[in-house]
């Protein structure tokens, strides 16, 4: 029994001797992976610092996980050979997505690699592409609606034009984005003047006139940082037969709202595209008050689906024509203007979606409203929005199309 024993008791330790021993003549059983995690393109940073990698085994399941370094980069050493999924996803507060993109928002990004074989001995360097960045949006960078005097002191107001910012991170495309010019008087022009019989529905916005850019979905992409300008003409307003005095050259407008009518009161500039025009109820052009108009953009597919809502003075509902009712939850920016710091009480857009309002100090002065700087990202400029046009907007003596100078 004893000798029997012993033997069994050999056998086992050479057995496990062999084993040992054959494992370390075939070399490495594991491998090392590293991660590096990017941030969105038009991040502060490239790299994505402290955030957590996991490593998944496709085979078993089993997981693992580390923090990046300065660096971005999460080590795994010495895992099990395999094929593995990499991801990654944070969590960024609104004061950190403010810092890596000028948008304060909170943010959820997240990234993947799949199919990741690590075989025995050998270093894997993965890298990952976090994506979903802040919403941030398509904002009004500047409304020129004040017009300008003639060199005889006469009124010119055809070289008006709203420009339209690009304040996110990530190309957005401008096709069946809608604008459109809000019903209601801007302040005290006449005695007779009533603030718009609409502004009890403060969830809603009633539009006059609705233009619109067309295209198949992806024609028109905007860069982060890109602007248009949309021109009531889109030419040279400062040549001599129109009004050397006027301060803008909109022969280079990226869109103009050209109105067709029968008496070819309206020009067509042929070198600048023209909006389709959606619904309209004003006269020769698409004229935005000089005394200061409210506007909003919103996306739309289907025009029809709006609710057309009868003028809203009893005695002229039969003669003019319904204004489209827009709900707020559509509308992705607005600007108020009124007539004067005393026309509050003339608010016509919901303040859920503009708190305030600009005023110029008088018609044709030039003047122009231009949303102020929040911060400049690696060169892309971050516009100010807090949804209140006094604290988002400055007066500037002249306009700046295409530019902040
Ligand atoms: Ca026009
Ligand atoms: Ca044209």
């Amino acid at each position: 029994m004893k000798f029997r024993n012993l033997t069994l008791y050999t056998l086992a330790m050479l057995a496990m001797f062999a084993l040992t021993n054959c494992s370390k003549d075939d070399g490495p059983s594991s491998g090392n992976l590293s991660v590096t995690v990017h941030y969105p393109e038009n991040y502060a940073d490239e790299f994505a610092q402290n955030v957590e990698v996991k490593v998944v085994n496709t085979l078993n399941g089993k997981e693992s996980f580390a923090q990046t370094s300065s660096q971005g980069i999460a080590t795994f050493l010495e895992i099990t050979p395999g094929s593995y999924t990499v991801s990654s996803s944070v969590s960024l507060s609104s004061a950190e997505t403010e810092a890596l993109t000028g948008i304060a928002q909170e943010t959820q990004l997240s990234g993947v690699a799949s199919n990741i074989s690590v075989m025995a001995g050998e270093e894997v360097a993965v890298e990952i592409d976090l994506n979903g960045s802040p919403l941030g949006s398509l904002l009004f960078k500047e409304v020129y609606y004040t017009g300008s005097k003639t060199l005889s002191g006469g009124n010119y107001f055809s070289d008006q034009f709203v420009e339209i910012y690009n304040n996110s991170t990530e190309v957005i495309y401008l096709d069946n984005l809608c604008i459109a010019d809000v019903y209601g008087v801007s302040g005290l022009i006449n005695s007779s003047n009533v603030p718009t019989e609409f502004q009890d529905d403060q969830n809603a916005v009633y539009v006059n006139n609705v233009w619109r850019i067309t295209g198949s979905g992806t024609d028109y992409p905007l860069e982060p940082g890109s602007s248009i300008v949309i021109a009531q003409d889109g030419v040279n307003h400062q040549l001599e037969e129109l009004n050397p005095n006027s301060p803008v050259d909109l022969s280079e407008a990226d869109w103009e709202t050209f109105n067709v009518r029968d008496d070819n009161r309206d020009a067509d500039a042929p070198d600048v595209a023209n909006l389709e025009r959606l619904y309209f109820t004003g006269g020769f052009d698409w004229l935005i008050t000089v005394f200061g108009p409210g506007l909003v953009i919103f996306k739309l597919d289907d025009f029809d689906s709006l609710e057309q809502v009868p003028y809203p003075v009893p005695e002229y509902a039969d003669i003019l024509a319904p204004r489209i009712k827009v709900p707020n939850e559509i509308v992705i920016d607005a600007f108020e203007a009124l007539k004067d710091g005393n026309s509050a009480s003339f608010k016509r857009v919901p303040v859920a979606l503009d708190a305030g309002f600009v005023y110029a100090d008088d018609t044709y002065t030039a003047q122009s409203f231009r949303r102020k700087i929040a911060a400049t990202i690696e060169g892309r400029v971050v516009l100010q929005d807090s949804n209140n046009s006094t604290e988002d907007f400055e007066k500037l003596d002249t306009p700046t199309p295409w530019s902040f100078n």
